[in-house]
């Protein structure tokens, strides 16, 4: 990688993506990619940004002609609970969006990365032990379109040599840009309204599991699977990883450690619920492991003691 774009860089992956790539391969070398919200603070002022739609394919190839791109990290996408309601708008941007990767990809020499998510999964997949290689019949536009998304960066891989690849992301907890419209959000808020409020109104009902990964770890994946050896890699679109699996009562008793007047309530949101059902409790990533050294650093204890400390102190400083 030496010169890369990133489509979807003001989002919850992309704003602290962009400044990790910006640090391992030069400011100038990182074009932060954005829609309609314009990047700020250190996003803006460290490297160079552009507007580009993901919808928009000449916007894709003028930013791809002009910094000789080589490296495309497509992060464009509407999560899986705002999908339920815009469905046409989810798919325009997750699939038209990818098709204008992969073509312009094809045309420039690119490489591609799209991150596929759980929501991949659903309609008969086992949901524990979650196989990588399994039944993928996921009922929400989001899954849909994730699985259309593996199918496509996979055929255009093969038929055209693009290198393209991707993981499956479990819900990322973070604390630099808020996720907006997912199903996993509730373990982000949690966090928050623990310090803000020292009480929370959770989603999702106790016992529903589901993977999870601290950005740290997400970011490091994206960056290792781009750098990873080809000829190591048996698959391509995309790799189940995960870094913890948990349901709202543990990740609420492991808070209560630290705030402990914190109190949770239930108010289940039914879309939230049913999508969260389908997808599966705990992934098999042994894949990721052994195809390219694949291996999460934070666990739920470690995880929860600094996103308390950071958010804490922007608290404390009054940016929240
Ligand atoms: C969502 O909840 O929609 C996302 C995801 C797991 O892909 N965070």
């Amino acid at each position: 990688m030496k010169n890369i774009l990133i489509i979807g860089s003001v989002g919850q992956i992309g704003s602290e993506l962009t400044l990790e790539l910006r640090k391992n391969y030069g400011s100038n070398n990182v074009v932060a990619g954005y829609r309609s919200t314009l990047p700020k603070g250190e996003l803006l002022e460290s490297g160079p940004s552009e507007r580009v739609d993901a919808t928009d394919i000449q916007q894709i190839a003028d930013v791809v002609k002009k910094y000789r791109i080589d490296t495309i990290f497509n992060l464009a996408a509407i999560l899986s609970a705002v999908g339920e309601s815009k469905p046409l708008t989810a798919w325009n941007i997750g699939i038209g969006g990818l098709m204008n990767c992969l073509e312009v990809a094809r045309e420039h020499g690119c490489a591609v990365f799209t991150p596929s998510s759980i929501g991949a999964f659903g309609g008969g997949t086992p949901l524990d032990n979650t196989p990588q290689d399994t039944i993928q019949r996921p009922q929400t536009m989001y899954g849909v379109s994730k699985v259309s998304g593996e199918l496509l960066s996979d055929y255009y891989h093969k038929r055209f040599g693009v290198d393209t690849r991707s993981v499956r992301y479990p819900g990322i907890i973070s604390n630099v840009t808020l996720p907006g419209g997912g199903t996993t959000d509730y373990a982000v808020e949690i966090y928050y309204e623990a310090i803000k409020n020292k009480k929370f109104t959770c989603p999702l009902k106790a016992g529903t599991f589901l993977d999870m990964m601290y950005m740290p770890d997400a970011i490091r994946a994206a960056i290792d699977l781009m750098e990873a050896d080809p000829a190591r890699l048996k698959h391509r679109n995309s790799f189940n990883i995960t870094a913890m699996s948990f349901d709202p009562e543990i990740i609420y008793a492991e808070i209560k450690k630290h705030i402990p007047d914190f109190t949770m309530t239930y108010q289940v949101e039914p879309v939230k619920q049913a999508i969260a059902d389908s997808w599966p409790n705990k992934m098999d990533d042994s894949c990721a492991r052994r195809e390219w050294g694949w291996k999460p650093e934070w666990d739920l204890p470690a995880m929860t003691s600094d996103m308390l400390k950071v958010i804490g102190e922007k608290y404390a400083k009054g940016l929240i």
